[in-house]
């Protein structure tokens, strides 16, 4: 008899790799290849194949835990429950609504990050709400948004990478962190297309490339000025796209001609005729594209980077054209739809402003509340978690572990263990849930239904496919319950599906529109990239659903408003279909927007449908080393741990391959402090030491060391990171800082 199998995607990271699973035998599940998603047609990495494991009871959380006598014990949902809303309504009658925050991650789905904030901004009234996201992709969005109005971190499908004539991938180790991308780039290679790779170390990525540059961290901004100086002395410029297409040209034409390539060969290391190279790769084919990731962006001036790199597109006439233009490659499993609702510090659903009034009149109409009673924005991700015991006296925590994956971690651990209240929902005991007073245990990915967004911008449907342990509730049921105890019965459901009919409603007319999304479709079409607005307007609300808004209380009192009935004005057209019109039809039934799987081909999202220029000029970084600080630290990751590592570390043949911390070198470096490989470093910076094995590899530049940063205690990256936060995007610069090396023991 044929296994039923369940075609679903990853838990991981933001490829969102389809796979089958099945039910095996003694519990958990079959992990199997489903080739009819285009993304990964079938492969998977590590992570992905051992993503059943985590599944078993004896790895994961089963039952509530609370703090009693200092330890955490067993209790039962409704006493977890209770401590949580005494928690936070304790907090909010003493200090007010602001002293309760809550953190969210890009992990989540859709419907939970919807949920979230919706739960921060209603019931809670607090404007202290922010995610991991913060530390991860902002600096691109925060160019992106600048730049084309929008940011969607690809604005084309993956497909069309090897259709390109040459990639630059900045700072992206993707042979590492998404596998079954590295095939896209391969391709592009059999097609004739070239790749070039800049990465302060030889990666397994680097390695694929025809040309690998290896700046000084921290230096990407200096780089991609320096090649627009040569694009634009060599003619190189696309003076008919840039007149038509863009806007700022002269401003950033004049500081970029202020970097000459002598100069940007003394900041980054990388050689002038290297420099060149790039760019006659770069400019000779008709299309081109630059992917940044975390190397570029994670730095205290990751936006200006992203937006000089922008720039080197624009000025050669490559974004919004086919097989063309700049893309950001997003990294957590919904780190895409995660950043759009609502969950961010400044955000409203659909990737609306809080700020703006239309905006607030929009979603408070959704949400029934008065649009007055929405608060403002509220503080980034590290200042957020840099408040905790001050500003923030009460904590909801939910899908991700600071402890280990914040910069400055130390302190940050510190900040949490001054909190009056700190609850965490997880699936498993992580580091940062082994400090709350209360720890409520979630289901996973193949114990529930939702939406995520992958990084191509397409929505995806994860299905249920086994049935969760008993002691475990899904995220929802945890907001559903906290509101309830607030005194706010209506407006949570526990459904993920009935959250998101109230998500695309809520999102109809924004930047990312899904109002024209249902489960159905994902199911049948394989995901839908956005925006996808309802074809005549707001979708149908479901009966259910107009219940729930129209009944939504709210404990300051029940503040009725009828939703909106207009859906309001797109700012960018989305590109031309070769469907049949989109324009309202009143005689047939409408037909369904295809979505957008490429966008900008006729116009930017700007106001004027240009892309704008950014004039941006290069600064150092903000902990240069010094005498006492001689060396460079960078950080990232392994193929086969996954960020805080707080769900592969449990998982046995992850482990095996990649069972803890180290600290790469070069040969020189080590030589110099007499260091051999496997020795214990002692790796000291302004904020603390951190201990691990030597890796001595020629693959790395000599003035840097690297350390991935999936592991607490003593081997902790992030003990060492330097909070300097970007000002625009509040993204800290976990990619450079000073240290100092020390032998610890002799291996
Ligand atoms: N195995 C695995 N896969 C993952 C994850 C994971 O934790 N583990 N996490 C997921 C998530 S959330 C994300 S955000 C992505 C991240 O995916 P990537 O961005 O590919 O990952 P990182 O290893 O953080 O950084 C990439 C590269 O940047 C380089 N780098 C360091 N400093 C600099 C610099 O100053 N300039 C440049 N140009 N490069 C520099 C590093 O040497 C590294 O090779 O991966 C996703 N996939
Ligand atoms: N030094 C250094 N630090 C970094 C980075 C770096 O490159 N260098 N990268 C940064 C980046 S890009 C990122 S994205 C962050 C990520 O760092 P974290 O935010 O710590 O990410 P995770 O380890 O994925 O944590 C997710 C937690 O949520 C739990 N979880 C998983 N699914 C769910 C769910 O559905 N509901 C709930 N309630 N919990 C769930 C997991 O078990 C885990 O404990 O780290 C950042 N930190
Ligand atoms: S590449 Fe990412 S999505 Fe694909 S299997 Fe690996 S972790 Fe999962
Ligand atoms: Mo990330």
């Amino acid at each position: 008899m044929d296994t039923p199998l369940t075609p679903t995607h990853c838990p991981y990271c933001a490829l969102q790799c389809g796979m089958n699973l099945a039910p095996a035998d003694g519990g958990g599940v079959t992990v199997s290849e489903r080739v009819d998603f285009p993304v990964n047609r079938g492969a998977l990495c590590g992570k992905g194949r051992t993503s059943g494991a985590l599944l078993s009871p004896s790895l994961r959380l089963t039952e509530p835990l609370v703090r009693r006598d200092g330890i955490l014990v067993p209790t039962s949902w409704e006493d977890a429950l209770d401590r949580v809303a005494e928690g936070l309504t304790r907090t909010r009658t003493e200090h007010g609504p602001d002293a309760c925050g809550v953190f969210g991650g890009g992990g989540l789905t859709n419907e939970k990050a919807y949920a979230l904030g919706k739960f921060a901004r209603v019931v809670l009234g607090t404007s202290q709400i922010d995610y991991n996201g913060r530390f991860c992709m902002s600096s691109a969005a925060a160019a992106g948004n600048k730049a084309f109005g929008l940011d969607r971190g690809l604005p084309f499908p993956m497909e069309d990478i090897p259709k390109s004539g040459c990639v630059i991938l900045v700072g992206s180790n993707l042979a590492e962190t998404m596998p079954p991308a590295l095939r896209y780039f391969t391709e592009l290679k059999e097609n004739g297309g070239t790749l070039i790779v800049i990465d302060p170390r030889r990666t397994r990525t680097a390695e694929q490339a025809d040309l690998h540059l290896a700046p000084r961290p921290g230096t990407d901004l200096a780089l991609a000025l320096g090649l627009l100086h040569l694009v634009v002395a060599q003619g190189r410029t696309d003076e008919e796209y840039i007149r038509e297409r863009t806007s700022g040209w002269e401003e950033t034409r004049a500081a970029a001609m202020a970097h000459w390539p002598e100069y940007v060969e003394r900041i980054t290391g990388v050689p002038v005729p290297q420099l060149r190279d790039a760019v006659r790769m770069f400019c000779e084919p008709s299309a081109a594209m630059v992917l940044t990731a975390r190397g570029p962006e994670q730095q205290s001036k990751g936006t200006d980077t992203v937006s000089a790199w922008i720039n080197l597109c624009l000025a050669t006439g490559r974004s919004g054209r086919p097989y063309s233009g700049y893309g950001c490659l997003t990294g957590q499993g919904n780190g895409q739809g995660g950043r759009e609702h609502g969950q961010k510090a400044d955000q409203l659903p659909g990737y609306r402003k809080l700020t703006d009034p239309d905006a607030r009149r929009h979603v408070a109409g959704v949400w029934g509340v008065d649009p007055d009673s929405l608060p403002g924005p509220g503080l980034s991700a590290y200042e957020l978690l840099d408040s905790l015991g001050t500003g923030i006296r009460s904590l909801l925590l939910m899908g991700s572990n600071p402890v280990v994956s914040a910069p400055r971690a130390a302190h940050i651990q510190q900040r949490l263990e001054s909190l009056d209240f700190l609850a965490v929902a997880d699936v498993v005991l992580s580091e940062t849930a082994a400090l709350a007073d209360v720890v409520l245990p979630v289901t996973q990915w193949a114990e529930e239904t939702g939406t995520t967004t992958n990084l191509e911008g397409r929505v995806l449907l994860r299905r249920q496919a086994v049935t969760p342990p008993d002691g475990v509730r899904s995220d929802l049921y945890v907001l559903h319950q906290l509101a309830a105890r607030a005194g706010v019965e209506k407006g949570f459901p526990v459904e993920p599906e009935a959250v998101f009919e109230e998500l695309r409603r809520a999102s109809a007319g924004g930047i990312a529109d899904y109002s024209g999304i249902t489960y159905r479709r994902l199911a049948d079409e394989n995901g839908v990239f956005w925006p996808c607005p309802a074809p005549d307007g707001l979708p149908q609300e479901s009966d259910a659903l107009s219940q729930e808004s129209d009944a939504l209380s709210h404990e300051s009192g029940r503040l009725s408003q009828e939703p909106d009935s207009q859906p309001q004005e797109h700012n960018f057209q989305p590109q031309k279909h070769n469907r049949p019109s989109q324009e309202p039809n009143f005689h047939a039934p409408a037909v369904p927007h295809p979505g957008s799987p490429r966008l900008f081909l006729e116009r930017f999202a700007t106001e004027d449908g240009r892309a704008r220029f950014a004039p941006v000029t290069y600064r150092p970084i903000a902990e240069e080393p010094d005498a006492e600080y001689p060396v460079l630290l960078t950080t990232g990751r392994v193929v086969a741990q996954y960020q805080s590592g707080a769900q592969t570390r449990r998982v046995d043949e992850l482990n095996a391959a990649a069972p803890g911390p180290f600290v790469e070198l070069h040969p020189r470096l080590a030589a110099r402090l007499g260091a051999g490989e496997g020795d214990a470093i002692t790796v000291v910076s302004r904020r603390g030491r951190a201990v691990a094995p030597a890796r001595i590899t020629t693959a790395i530049r000599p003035d840097t060391v690297f350390m991935p940063f999936h592991w607490p205690g003593e081997g902790r990256a992030n003990t060492l990171t330097n909070p300097a936060l970007d000002p625009t995007s509040r993204m800290p610069e976990f990619k450079a800082c000073a240290v100092r090396l020390e032998v610890a023991v002799r291996g």
